[in-house]
């Protein structure tokens, strides 16, 4: 299998999840930062004009939430089962749901909007909690699919943003607490070159 290419800035944003998949699992893969040429040499290539985009050999895999399904139908990280299918979608959507306006908050309304932004959390956090702790499985469903990359990396940004916002909801500390100390993604996380990559592109987190 020909190695993964990821198309994306050099900062976490929407291409950290993917990564996180590709460590987790260990897959190759290389980064291609399109920062230097964006406008001039990348974007017009881009399926949407925009990144991140995952090349799999010639195909090209774009939409984060999209690259994440597809990765996980084609290395057994996305249930058969129906219900728990469902399960990893509803909390995919649930973390798109403050991916949106932590993303528009960040770049257009950092110093305005944070407040609001994080009184906004414990209510989100409480649904979260409730149906974790019903499932009561280690991940999502029952064995790691793509959408635990993609909540823990929503709550890393969100801790980063507002440390302990995470601490009076056990089992979703218990669960962010657990994927941070997966050997590989731990790992990764200690080298400098996670270190040292921002957040997000306008250096505000
Ligand atoms: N729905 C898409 C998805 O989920 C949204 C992708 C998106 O917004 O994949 N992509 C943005 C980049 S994410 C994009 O392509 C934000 C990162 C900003 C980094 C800024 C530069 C940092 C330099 C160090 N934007 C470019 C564009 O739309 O032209």
């Amino acid at each position: 299998m020909s190695k993964y290419q990821l198309f994306y800035f050099p900062v976490r944003g929407r291409g950290q999840a993917i990564r996180y998949l590709f460590v987790d699992n260990g897959l190759d893969y290389e980064e291609i930062d399109v920062g230097g040429n964006w406008a001039t040499e990348y974007k017009s290539k881009m399926p949407f004009g925009q990144v991140p985009v995952v090349k799999d050999g010639d195909l090209d895999v774009a939409q984060s939430n999209a690259i994440m399904r597809y990765l996980g139908r084609k290395h057994d990280m996305y249930p058969t089962d129906p219900v728990e299918a469902l399960k990893v979608d509803m909390i995919l959507d649930h973390s798109e749901d403050i991916r949106g306006p932590y993303v528009r908050m960040i770049y257009p309304n950092y110093e305005a909007g944070k407040d609001d932004f994080i009184k906004s959390l414990p209510e989100k956090f409480q649904y979260l909690e409730n149906l974790l702790k019903n499932w009561g499985t280690d991940f999502i469903s029952s064995k790691i699919s793509f959408a635990d990359y993609s909540l823990f990396d929503l709550l890393d940004d969100l801790v980063i943003l507002a440390p302990g916002c995470i601490d009076d909801f056990p089992t979703v500390k218990a669960y962010y607490d657990r994927i941070a100390s997966r050997p590989a993604l731990q790992k990764f996380r200690e080298s400098e070159e996670f270190k040292n990559m921002p957040v997000n592109g306008n250096g505000k987190q």
